[in-house]
């Protein structure tokens, strides 16, 4: 990568570090206000320091990642930014760390402790949501990097498909786009004019599915560049090759497809909404779990066809083949390893009876500790692990991969610990999102205790891994040898053949996924203004 480009990656990725620090101090704090053993000092509120964990962690840290990661990956594989390119790159990353600042001053401030959801009924001071208008429209400046990139380089190879990295940060940038206008339009013209003011009340309704149209794909914004580096730089790290360029490039259409219109599945136990469009939002649910199975498919089929071609042999010799002492391979490895109870957590949230049993319930943060804090995370530790030597011209030396090891391994058991116990809590019924209480001695509630010590361990040892992966951070970015660290890009396994030119016909793709959301969602949406319940004085309150 060029070290003009890298600048402007290593800038995103030290505000997300900064952010991993923040976030899992307060994570730490959380888990053990949680266990009964511990109060928060100086007047520090529970939601406050709940509202600062999501926020820095769940929003700032992978968005600040996500968006080095693909600006990065799009100079490697598609060529270097031009001028105007990178400048644009600049000017998002600024409007995001102005709007970041905001935000967290205002949670600092307990004037946002609104969590990281922040739908109504709760309310922010305005500064919180100007804040996160910044972020969003930065977001979409560096997102336009990609768009530009990527239109430049399809000028330059007429009837060539894309490379596979730059063609997948480009979907996970539309559908970012796409997802982000719902968000953007609860903040602009709900939240932001309730907080300053201006009307006097808002559609919580609407504020929530608005919200939802936009949480469910940005889940999968923070998968998809997991996914990048399942599919195109693990191959090459062990040696083998992608299993098929065509079917990742088709998942990923498939992501694009259908991880809109299906935020009702976070809505399943709210009134408003009709029962038939639950039940289509949760088909369509469904549907985006396949392009995840394709995945585990095309992965299993990448690491046995690689230990074979080294003499594997029986069901499983395979395994034996694959490189794991090195940290690059064996941390997205362990991640992959987690998102197969993860992933099986999301299917029981989603269908309707089941999520009557789980729904807020503290399942539900053991469901997204497995996914996006295990699954996601340490795969982006892994790719820290090269990508970071790599923009900073050092090297991986042997002592630090094996640090790195102990980091991805300690990570993995304070999460088993702490998930674990979260799913097992939540099926004896212990609500999410709350501090601790013995509930005036409820027998029911003395269950919970033991598992909320089990989160407390879980929280102790992931924030002892936290700091082991600052220092290796800091380390990669100031003080490792100077050296060249490889960008590992894999290559197609043969015989290698092009990608179908249909999978990069944009119109048609977001032409189905405007239909596919207009068929999700208009009727529901016409519902929930007209079914708006009536004020004292005879007219509609919204
Ligand atoms: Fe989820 C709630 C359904 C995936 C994150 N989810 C959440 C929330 C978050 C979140 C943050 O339907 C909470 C939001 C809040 O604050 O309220 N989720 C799903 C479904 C999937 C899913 C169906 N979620 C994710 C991912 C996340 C994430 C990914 C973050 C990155 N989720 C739900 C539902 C709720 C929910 C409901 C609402 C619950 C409620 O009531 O509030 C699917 O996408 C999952 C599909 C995945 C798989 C696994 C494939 C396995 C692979 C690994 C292969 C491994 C290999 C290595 C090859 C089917 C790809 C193995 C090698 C060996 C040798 C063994």
């Amino acid at each position: 990568v060029d070290p003009r480009d890298a600048k402007l990656g290593m800038a995103h990725f030290y505000v997300a570090f900064i952010g991993l620090f923040i976030g899992g101090m307060a994570g730490l704090l959380q888990t053990l206000v949680r266990s009964g053993q511990f109060t928060l000092p100086a007047g520090i509120g529970y939601y406050q320091l709940l509202t600062l964990h999501g926020v820095v962690l769940a929003l700032v840290m992978t968005t600040y990642f996500i968006m080095g990661f693909q600006l990065v990956a799009v100079s490697r594989t598609a060529g270097t930014l031009t001028n105007k390119q990178r400048n644009t790159g600049w000017v998002g990353f600024w409007l995001m760390t102005i709007g970041t600042v905001m935000a967290a001053v205002m949670i600092l401030l307990n004037e946002a402790s609104v969590l990281y959801t922040f739908y109504a009924p709760l309310q922010a001071h305005a500064l919180f949501y100007v804040g996160l208008t910044l972020v969003i429209v930065g977001s979409w400046v560096s997102g336009a990097v990609i768009i530009m990139a990527y239109v430049a380089w399809r000028r330059r190879n007429p009837g060539q498909p894309s490379p596979l990295l730059t063609f997948m940060s480009l979907v996970n940038t539309l559908m970012w786009i796409v997802a982000t206008i719902g968000v953007a339009s609860t903040v602009l013209f709900q939240m932001l004019p309730w907080s300053l003011g201006l009307v006097e009340r808002i559609d919580v309704a609407v504020s929530r599915t608005l919200f939802w149209y936009f949480g469910h794909p940005l889940v999968y914004f923070w998968l998809l560049p997991a996914y990048m580096a399942w599919y195109v730089i693990v191959p090459k790290i062990i040696g083998g090759k992608i299993f098929s360029d065509s079917l990742a490039r088709l998942s990923f259409i498939l992501f694009l497809l259908f991880s809109i219109p299906v935020g009702f599945h976070h809505q399943l136990m709210e009134p408003g909404i009709d029962p038939a469009w639950k039940f289509l939002q949760v088909v369509l649910t469904f549907m985006v779990i396949i392009p995840s199975l394709m995945t585990a498919f095309s992965l299993f089929a990448t690491f046995e066809t690689f230990g074979r071609s080294k003499g594997a042999t029986g069901l499983f010799g395979w395994l034996k083949k694959l490189p794991w002492g090195d940290a690059r391979f064996l941390i997205p490895f362990i991640g992959m390893l987690s998102f197969i109870p993860g992933g099986a957590g999301g299917i029981i949230n989603a269908s309707n009876q089941m999520n009557q049993v789980v729904h807020n319930t503290i399942w539900v943060t053991g469901h997204f500790h497995l996914t996006v804090a295990t699954a996601v995370i340490l795969t982006f530790f892994g790719i820290s692990y090269w990508l970071i030597p790599h923009l900073t011209g050092r090297t991986l030396t042997k002592a630090m991969n094996k640090l790195a090891i102990l980091q991805g391994i300690l990570w993995a058991i304070g999460m088993t610990f702490m998930s674990g116990a979260m799913h097992a809590a939540g099926l004896l019924g212990a609500p999410r999102r709350s501090a601790y209480s013995e509930y005036g001695g409820a027998a029911q509630a003395a269950e919970w205790i033991p598992y909320q010590i089990a989160q407390a361990v879980g929280g102790s040892i992931l924030f002892i891994a936290i700091i082991l992966v600052l220092y290796i951070f800091i380390n990669l970015a100031f003080f490792a040898p100077k050296g060249e660290e490889e960008f590992p890009v894999g290559e197609a396994a043969d015989p290698v053949e092009k990608a179908p030119m249909i999978l990069e016909n944009w119109k048609l793709w977001l032409g189905i996924v405007v239909l596919l959301i207009a068929f999700a969602y208009t009727i529901p949406f016409i519902d929930l203004i007209e079914n708006a319940p009536i004020g004292s004085k005879g007219y509609k309150l919204w």
